[in-house]
């Protein structure tokens, strides 16, 4: 496990429904990626005004199609590093330890890159389970998720951290099990409401049954960079977000050529040793990805 991660983390993560793990990864490890961003979104944004994000004092946020600008879906356009942090080792060892399961599938993996004024970020409290199952988030922990936030550049509340309710906390306002809350709980949510702010290299891990919500930029000139990379167990196919399979176009290339079998498992890709795994489906997958070393598949 990643030396970062200490028992009161999970601890805070069971407890709490959400835990900040500071400096989860290294500069080293990040440093890449930020140069990613930075050729992919620059550090200006394209914003067409510095205004917007002025709100009568009081009022409560929503979500708007402008906040959703700036976000790509891995594989990346961009370095391996990059393509391969939502796969890190030590990224899914914790996902599996916070959820309780050996075997976990990434379902989620987008960028996001949000400038001051570019839009008004602010949200209201609301819990992700709504584009994530067509359910509700189950009563079983490791049936539900677990959502991470990875901090590409420093994430201070001036520059939007993201902004959450504790579980004990939310229950006391809403009643035990509460999903959802009126326009009249959002006031007693935000007295509440703690911050996610952390430096670059943490990571941020949430449930779909937490209540968190995203923030204003203020800063000016600020910007933030984030990745947002969900998890669950393997086979719970009541939890979805993006289709993997959808676009064969995209560079995948770059993940079958650094990956191991673990991180590809976490794709829906068999382990070696699978039955799926004949000569035929051995032949016909390496013609279909050159670069793949499959020599693990064929022992
Ligand atoms: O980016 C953030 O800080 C939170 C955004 C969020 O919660 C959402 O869009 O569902
Ligand atoms: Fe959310």
């Amino acid at each position: 496990m990643n030396t970062a991660v200490t028992d009161e983390h999970i601890e805070c993560w069971h407890k709490d429904g959400a835990v900040v793990i500071e400096r989860f990864f290294s500069e080293e490890a990040i440093a890449p990626i930020y140069a990613d961003y930075q050729s992919l979104y620059g550090v200006t944004g394209l914003g067409d005004g510095k205004e917007k994000n002025v709100k009568p004092p009081g009022s409560v946020g929503a979500s708007h199609r402008k906040q959703f600008l700036n976000v790509d879906i891995l594989p990346y356009q961009a370095s391996v590093e990059m393509n391969l942090i939502s796969l890190h080792p030590q990224l899914i060892a914790l996902a599996k330890e916070l959820l309780g399961v050996d075997r976990v599938e990434l379902y989620q993996s987008h960028t996001w890159a949000k400038y001051t004024g570019e839009a008004d970020y602010d949200q209201a409290f609301h819990c992700d389970f709504g584009n994530h199952t067509l359910t509700v988030p189950a009563d079983e922990s490791s049936a539900r998720t677990v959502n991470f936030v990875i901090y590409v550049s420093d994430v201070t509340d001036d520059v939007g951290a993201l902004h959450y309710v504790a579980k004990q906390d939310a229950a006391e306002v809403l009643g035990t099990g509460a999903i959802t809350a009126t326009l009249e709980q959002q006031s007693a949510l935000r007295t509440r409401q703690r911050s996610a702010a952390g430096p670059a290299g943490s990571v941020l891990a949430y449930g779909i049954d937490t209540f968190h919500r995203g923030t204003n930029l203020t800063k000016p000139d600020g910007y933030r960079y984030t990745m947002t990379v969900s998890f669950k167990a393997a086979g719970n196919s009541q939890i979805g977000f993006h289709v993997w399979q959808f676009s064969p176009e995209r560079p995948w290339h770059l993940i079958f050529a650094k990956a191991t079998p673990e991180q590809l498992n976490c794709l829906g890709i068999p382990l070696p040793g699978d039955p799926f795994w004949t000569p035929r489906t051995l032949a016909l997958t390496q013609a279909r990805w050159p670069d793949w070393n499959m020599s693990a598949y064929h022992q």
